[in-house]
């Protein structure tokens, strides 16, 4: 290993104190007054799994806020359970995000499903992070919780999330959650999806803009025909009036990242039902059909590591992305797996401890590219993700190795989107809202916590 890692760390008083303001101030300036935006200029919205992540870090400014974050986009939600993956802010001028609110036209494409008149969101979901967020918030002030009804008063709506899932989403029919989109796992551009995605018929380059190059480099971004894929996907979905039952999905996969989260936030969400005096079998129960489900039909023995499955022809994708990584936050997976899945996080595909984070794809992977998005570049959330499954298997000199890094490289980048694995370079946005507050939460949370 090299000495990357054990550079001078960011101490968890003195030193640290510039860190903690700096991610505060991030905080500040992104939040809106009901939510956090992830960044001011390129993502001008709330986003679903953002604003999990940002709770988290929020609970140790302000629980009350944190809450409010939470509460703020699961007032968002469809009647049939779905959580959007964004919320629109009419504030914002049209144009400044494509694709918008005009584009989703949720409050009437979205009616039959059961979307809100307002606000208005877009159709697809991103990955259940809330239950874990909204237990993690609890525990921050849990008198504050419980004198605010907290627990009590999202229980029934992530409930009804999960219960979608579990229902409309097990598109496979072996117990999983499929996702039916490359921007619904979060790793929009991701190799994992390629084969897939290739199948999609692009929309006409001339049936859309996009904006996301006026605040970002483009060699740093998905790649024109990605996103003509995306917006073809995405009509589809919405002429299909978002109904999972009639869509004919072009695109559909089981990824192990989406599906380890969803297995992590049942257990939190069993643990809120027992806390408000609901019932928390099926949760429990849930929990164990989706762990059973992942451990035989995600696990990939040639890559010796979780991979997607793409439902077009019920095969492993032959693709290591760091979502095959994440069940390591599955309590109760088979021993076997767990030890598999640490030698892969530091053999020569990720190199945990001798790069910067964990890169997003195979370091000798034929498509890694340092620089775009998530075909390689290391992002904070996914390594937050794999030091709490480090942790929780108790390899914490690991767990502690990349928590160092996470704080030096969020203070180093200016709490950069994501970055060169190789190089520790800043890529994409700065002052980026997952960033600040998944630092927040390791600073809060000290080296050695078990959680
Ligand atoms: C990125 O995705 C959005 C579409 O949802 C985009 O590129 O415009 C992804 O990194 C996603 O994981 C993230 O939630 C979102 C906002 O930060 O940006």
């Amino acid at each position: 290993m090299t000495a990357l890692l054990d550079a001078a760390p960011v101490a968890d008083t003195t030193a640290a104190r510039p860190l903690r303001a700096a991610a505060l101030r991030v905080l500040f300036t992104n939040w809106t007054g009901t939510g956090t935006v992830p960044s001011r200029s390129l993502y001008p919205h709330q986003w679903s799994w953002d604003s999990a992540f940002i709770a988290i870090g929020l609970r140790h400014l302000s629980p009350r806020r944190a809450q409010r974050e939470l509460e703020s986009l699961m007032s968002a939600q469809w009647a049939d359970g779905r959580v959007p993956h964004i919320v629109f802010n009419p504030c914002v001028p049209a144009g400044q995000y494509f694709p918008g609110s005009d584009f989703w036209r949720s409050a009437t494409a979205g009616a039959a499903a059961g979307a809100p008149a307002a606000p208005l969101t877009s159709g697809i979901i991103q990955p259940p992070v809330h239950a874990l967020a909204a237990a993690l918030v609890h525990e921050a002030d849990p008198a504050e919780s419980a004198r605010r009804g907290f627990l009590a008063r999202l229980h029934p709506r992530l409930e009804a999330w999960h219960r979608y899932l579990a229902e409309r989403r097990d598109l496979g029919g072996h117990g999983l959650a499929a996702v039916v989109h490359p921007w619904e796992p979060g790793l929009d551009n991701s190799p994992a999806w390629d084969t897939a995605l290739h199948r999609v018929v692009p929309a006409e380059a001339c049936s859309f803009r996009r904006a996301d190059l006026d605040h970002s480099a483009a060699a740093d971004r998905p790649t024109d025909l990605d996103y003509a894929r995306y917006v073809r996907l995405a009509r589809d979905y919405r002429d299909a009036g978002y109904d999972d039952t009639k869509t004919e999905f072009a695109f559909a996969v089981e990824d192990p990242g989406f599906n380890a989260l969803l297995i992590a936030a049942e257990h939190a969400l069993a643990g809120i039902a027992e806390q408000t005096g609901a019932d928390p079998g099926p949760a429990r129960a849930r929990a164990a059909a989706l762990t059973r489900a992942l451990s035989t039909r995600l696990w990939n023995p040639d890559l010796g590591m979780f991979s997607a499955r793409d439902l077009h022809d019920d095969t492993l994708v032959p693709v290591r992305g760091v979502t095959g990584l994440l069940p390591l936050i599955v309590p109760g997976l088979p021993a076997d797996q767990v030890n598999a899945l640490l030698e892969a996080t530091s053999g020569e595909h990720f190199r945990l401890g001798e790069v910067h984070l964990v890169p997003s794809y195979d370091l000798t992977g034929p498509e890694f590219d340092p620089n775009r998005y998530w075909r390689g570049p290391s992002w904070f959330n996914t390594a937050w993700m794999l030091h709490r499954g480090l942790r929780a298997v108790g390899a914490d000199g690991a767990a502690d190795r990349l928590r160092q890094g996470i704080l030096r490289d969020a203070a180093a980048t200016g709490f950069a989107e994501y970055l060169d694995p190789h190089t520790g370079a800043g890529r994409g946005v700065r002052d980026f809202s997952w960033t600040a507050s998944l630092a927040l939460d390791l600073l809060a949370t000290g080296p050695k916590e078990e959680r």
